[in-house]
């Protein structure tokens, strides 16, 4: 039979790869692309519409001045703590997110021209009998992490003396003040006088001291005109109307009257768990998708990794084993989540490279599922008796030969159930990864339920699809393992 003509068919194919990746020379492609970070819900600013669209002031504003200036935006909604992080670590360009100019800020980021006015108020539940901030004495009050309002509250905690409590985001906040754990919470006038309005049964107490603004931050050290171009833009879509229209897109004439009308409509969808499941099953399986490609990566490095750093801890040489006991000692005892933040903002902050969210996440998994797999990779050879390698060495067999022919061969059906074990909290540990902005599985449950608050349905449905998945995987691996044993 003829040999297929294989050689051109490769140079084929490896030019069709690399063009893929060429730069375009049309002019779409020469307009560079700015990431902006956001917050995951905060309305009417940011915040994810029926469809889990994000929509909102900051959304329609960043998008009109980067069409006036001639550049492209992502916008990813990260949290507003978490954005002002991967700012400052250089992950993104810039935050847009309801974010107030503050002395410090300004001296910290480069801030935009103001854009809206804001102040920071606190909060009751509707049918509280507190009056004043004087009533708060004694009390619990939620605040969000890092959040101007968080300072204010925290500025005049003694003078009123209350204690605070700190959440991440404005949505679970107002869930604490609602169920009664926290009495008051403390958030910007407009975003609260929007969730008022549009549902949340809470009741301002007080008004701002002074007036803010908010504006967009962009780092201080950037050599490019991102910053130039923001304040052209503002000032752009303010002159010609457009600023206005995006602000009474959202906000209609301003009354709440206004807002009831709308959130009347939003009442009349199905909020049966089934009717939800329906309006978010796309959003939830698209999370599901993420979730399974990240564990699905992660594990592949995870066990590469875990297999070479678990056999170079048995080796014979002194070096290579305290590689392997360092690597261990250190990935294992890391929480997960201090060692994804720490690749995703800490070392970028050092060196001023990025690192992608999906990469960082990969990064993570890798060496703290790798050690774990490393520790039960080593003890399952550890496991196998002494006996053995003494008998094959006396047979005459090199140690590799004697390791790959005797003794690993029964070390690794030891180490069976340990693999699939780690395949599913890797599963689970990709989670966490929702710190980072990950849109998996969990992070698609928090944007949902910051929309339509319907945290009890949502977290059993998201509760339901990971038991799903670790169920099957659970049977693929036992499937897998007695395939092994026959
Ligand atoms: N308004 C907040 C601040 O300026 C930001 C936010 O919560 N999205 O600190």
């Amino acid at each position: 039979m003829k040999r297929p003509k294989l050689l051109p068919l490769l140079i084929l194919s490896l030019i069709a790869f690399f063009s893929a990746f060429a730069p375009q020379t049309t002019h779409a492609a020469q307009e560079k692309t700015y990431t902006f970070g956001t917050d995951v819900t905060y309305a009417p600013f940011e915040f994810a519409n029926k469809n889990n669209k994000y929509i909102g002031i900051d959304l329609d504003l960043i998008n009109a001045i980067a069409k006036k200036e001639g550049f492209k935006v992502v916008v990813k909604p990260l949290g507003f703590n978490a954005a002002v992080q991967a700012l400052e670590a250089k992950q993104i360009d810039g935050v847009i997110a309801g974010m107030t100019i503050t002395p410090e800020r300004k001296a910290k980021f480069q801030m935009s021209k103001p854009y809206y006015p804001t102040g920071p108020v606190a909060a009751v539940a509707k049918n509280s009998k507190l009056k004043s901030l004087k009533d708060l004495k004694g009390k619990r009050v939620a605040i969000k992490t890092g959040t101007a309002a968080a300072d204010y509250a925290n500025s005049i905690k003694k003078k009123y003396g209350f204690t605070t409590v700190t959440f991440d985001d404005s949505n679970n906040m107002y869930q604490d003040v609602a169920t009664g754990n926290s009495v008051a919470c403390f958030d910007d006038q407009p975003v609260l006088q929007y969730a008022i309005a549009t549902g949340e049964k809470l009741r301002i107490l007080n008004k701002p001291e002074t007036v803010k603004y908010y504006g967009i931050a962009t780092s201080k050290s950037r050599t490019d005109d991102l910053a130039a171009k923001i304040n052209a833009g503002i000032k752009a879509v303010k002159a010609d109307g457009t600023y206005d229209k995006i602000v009474a897109k959202y906000l209609g004439n301003g009354t709440v009257a206004s807002q009831e009308k709308k959130n009347a409509k939003v009442q009349e969808n199905d909020r049966s768990f089934f009717g939800l499941l329906k309006e978010n099953w796309g959003t939830l399986m698209s999370g599901l998708g993420q979730t399974l490609l990240v564990t699905l990566v992660a594990i592949v490095c995870a066990t590469l990794v875990g297999v070479l750093v678990g056999l170079l801890g048995v080796v014979p040489n002194k070096f290579a084993r305290g590689v392997s006991i360092t690597f261990i000692y250190i990935f294992r005892g890391l929480p997960l989540l201090v060692l994804a933040l720490f690749i995703y903002t800490g070392i970028p902050s050092l060196t001023g490279t990025k690192i992608p969210a999906f990469v960082a996440g990969i990064i993570t998994l890798t060496l703290n599922e790798g050690a774990y797999t490393a520790a039960f990779v080593k003890g399952g050879i550890g496991a196998v008796n002494v006996g053995q390698m003494e008998a094959a060495r006396s047979l005459g067999l090199p140690w590799g030969k004697a390791m790959r022919r005797v003794i690993l061969p029964q070390g690794i059906k030891i180490m069976v159930p340990s693999f699939i074990n780690q395949f599913i909290i890797t599963l689970k540990d990709t989670s966490i990864l929702s710190i980072i902005g990950i849109l998996e599985l969990t992070q698609t449950g928090k944007i949902i339920i910051a929309r339509n608050m319907e945290g009890f349905k949502i977290w059993t449905m998201v509760a339901l699809i990971y038991l799903v998945i670790i169920t099957v995987l659970t049977w693929l691996s036992k499937y897998v393992q007695k395939r092994m044993n026959a």
